[in-house]
């Protein structure tokens, strides 16, 4: 049923290209002009779709029929069970939100970040409908387990998905129906968490159940049950070993720290003293923000360091540490040669 050409996959292409996308009750209000600072070499504001990064284990990427698509909600706290379709969901209040997502797998200025505009409905308020109440309520589910139709399980905490943030069901990014490389029909994207710990593509069900009586896929395999995206900031521009010629430099890249914001950048040459960066406009505190220094660049060769400071105050710490098991943290360094005047 795989094989190229064959009737499921023809129908998981027909139901994609006719599927149209409901206008947001709830529109995410248009990005700030001052987001997208012009300097060449800058990851742009908005990722489009093609060049958005790509995590799963899917040697074959599913092609869901979005007419026979179903999402099943069940287990502890749940009243009553329930299955919606596609156009059901579609039928709720549509929502459209900024929203950076990351992979708990990426190396300090590593790859594996991306920010879109996805349309999608509140997974609160369709939980809450079924009866679900978070444990701050007295609920007794603490983990939300979201399976995917290829078999994934990802665990996400139900007291954050329900505590105000904009946790999505969504079936829309950039403006068109989701792709299939990024869950088409329908994904989980929830600001704050991890990719692995929140972003279900191709999902199927939600079960309602404890951290203490499941472990999604990837917790037995040694990363964390839970995973709140640590604050990151790396330098686009100049690369890594790049020539420069000497004189204004734009050094320049992204920081995120989801559901917190980004107040403050700084960068240090070499061992100088750090150094305010420019801010782009902040878009939500939900995505990542561009950021920019001019740098007077001398002769010579230079390390140039970037840290963030998110929006409770807190700096990213020096140390570095890998990815496992939560997430990489450190600061991001490039050396450059700038050329002799
Ligand atoms: N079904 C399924 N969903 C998944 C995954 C997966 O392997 N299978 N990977 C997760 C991980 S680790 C990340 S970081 C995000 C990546 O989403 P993207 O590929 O759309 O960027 O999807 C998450 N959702
Ligand atoms: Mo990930």
């Amino acid at each position: 049923a795989r094989a190229v050409g064959s009737p499921v996959e023809e129908n998981a292409a027909a139901s994609r290209a006719a599927l149209r996308l409901p206008r947001p009750a709830s529109p995410a209000p248009p990005v700030p002009p001052g987001a997208q600072l012009r300097v060449p070499g800058i990851s742009p504001f908005v990722t489009p779709n093609r060049d958005f990064y790509r995590v799963d284990t899917a040697l074959v990427v599913p092609r869901v029929d979005a007419a026979r698509w179903r999402l099943r909600i069940h287990g502890s706290g749940v009243r009553e069970e329930r299955t919606v379709t596609l156009p059901q969901l579609m039928s709720r209040r549509v929502v459209e939100r900024d929203v950076t997502l990351a992979c708990v797998s990426n190396e300090v200025g590593g790859p594996y970040v991306g920010n879109a505009r996805w349309l999608g409905v509140s997974l609160a308020d369709l939980l809450r409908e079924a009866g679900v109440r978070p444990p701050s309520e007295g609920g007794p589910a603490d983990q939300l387990v979201a399976r995917s139709v290829d078999g994934m399980t990802i665990g996400t905490p139900v007291e954050q998905v329900m505590d105000g943030r904009d946790a999505l069901l969504a079936f829309g990014m950039n403006g068109e129906p989701l792709p299939f490389t990024h869950g088409f029909p329908v994904r989980m994207v929830v600001p704050g968490l991890y990719g692995y710990v929140s972003a279900c593509k191709w999902i199927a069900s939600i079960e309602l159940t404890t951290f203490a009586a499941y472990d999604a896929y990837w917790v037995p395999r040694g990363w964390a049950a839970q995973a709140p995206v640590k604050t990151e900031s790396r330098i686009d521009t100049p690369r890594p070993l790049a020539r420069v010629a000497p004189g204004a430099v734009a050094v320049a890249g992204v920081a995120w720290a989801q559901h917190r914001g980004i107040r403050r950048v700084e960068v240090r040459i070499d061992d100088g003293p750090w150094q305010e960066a420019e801010l782009g406009a902040e878009d939500s505190g939900d995505t990542w923000r561009q950021w920019l220094h001019r740098w007077p660049a001398a002769p010579g060769r230079h390390t140039l360091t970037v840290r963030a400071t998110d929006g409770t105050g807190a700096t990213q710490p020096e140390e570095r540490t890998g990815t496992m098991p939560n997430g990489a943290q450190g600061w991001h360094s490039v050396v450059v040669e700038v050329d002799d005047a």
